[in-house]
């Protein structure tokens, strides 16, 4: 599988549980922008049969290379990014949480849904956007989970899937910052991420981010419990120069911090 039929189907999986990023997507187009995505962004569970260095060899078949790493001790998470050669394809961000830093309550709920997954569940670039690798958990564990950890809650119930696709801002023609484009979608009722302010970053750390709220979707837990839970959400990026004249492209800890948020409950 080539790059661009990876993106193309992780992107179809997407919109099928985050509508706002499909019609998002078109609003721009019908303004006349063509989208190029700056990153997709992936969650997975470290120490399981899809931590990261299971995944990172698919990343490496599609022509990515790991080019920096990340720790965010709150949210017992780590992180790596990977670029392609090809440098109108999306970076990729990958974070994996940290499950042995949680509580035993916790714990004792991840060890049961990482139990399920296969040995071999890494085989091909569809474990991206494939079906559910364990059982849906009870409302209970759930709520458990998102009282320590909202990011074990999400995964949880979401799974491996693009958590999020952004938006290149560089690469709009009508639009030549963050606020106008935040303008624009608040303008249309969308909901943005306030977290430390509408735009994370500012241009003397070389990139500034913004995302949408996760949509809700309706699930039903393993006991028949339906609530609605966030699913995933769209972000918004500018790259500046650098003073050796290059936009910078790894990303920033404070910024991400804060995306990450993006599909809390509240
Ligand atoms: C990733 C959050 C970080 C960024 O662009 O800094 C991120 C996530 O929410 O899984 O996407
Ligand atoms: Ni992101």
């Amino acid at each position: 599988m080539n790059a661009n039929d990876f993106f193309q189907s992780l992107w179809k999986s997407y919109i099928e549980i985050t509508p706002q990023a499909d019609s998002v997507q078109k609003l721009f187009q019908g303004a006349g922008e063509e989208i190029i995505n700056d990153h997709v962004a992936f969650r997975t569970f470290a120490n399981s049969p899809i931590a990261l260095e299971k995944l990172e060899p698919i990343l490496t078949q599609l022509g990515y290379k790991a080019y920096g790493a990340f720790r965010f001790e709150n949210k017992h998470l780590v992180a790596r990014c990977y670029k392609h050669s090809d440098t109108n394809l999306p970076k990729i961000f990958l974070s994996e949480l940290l499950t042995h830093e949680l509580s035993e309550a916790a714990q004792q709920i991840l060890d049961g849904i990482i139990a399920q997954i296969p040995a071999d569940a890494v085989q091909s670039p569809a474990v991206f956007w494939g079906g559910p690798l364990w059982s849906k958990p009870t409302l209970a564990e759930y709520q458990t989970l998102s009282q320590e950890s909202e990011y074990a809650a999400w995964l949880s119930t979401i799974g491996l899937k693009a958590n999020h696709f952004t938006v290149s801002i560089n690469h709009l023609k009508g639009f030549d910052d963050i606020a106008s484009v935040n303008q624009l979608l608040l303008d249309k009722g969308y909901t943005l991420n306030t977290v430390g302010g509408l735009v994370k970053g500012t241009p003397e750390v070389f990139l500034e981010q913004s995302s949408t709220m996760a949509d809700k979707i309706e699930f039903t837990f393993a006991d028949g419990e339906t609530q609605t839970i966030p699913s995933c959400f769209y972000e918004f990026a500018i790259r500046h120069k650098q003073a050796d004249g290059t936009l910078f492209d790894s990303f920033i800890e404070g910024n991400a911090d804060k995306i990450f948020d993006s599909t809390n409950q509240n």
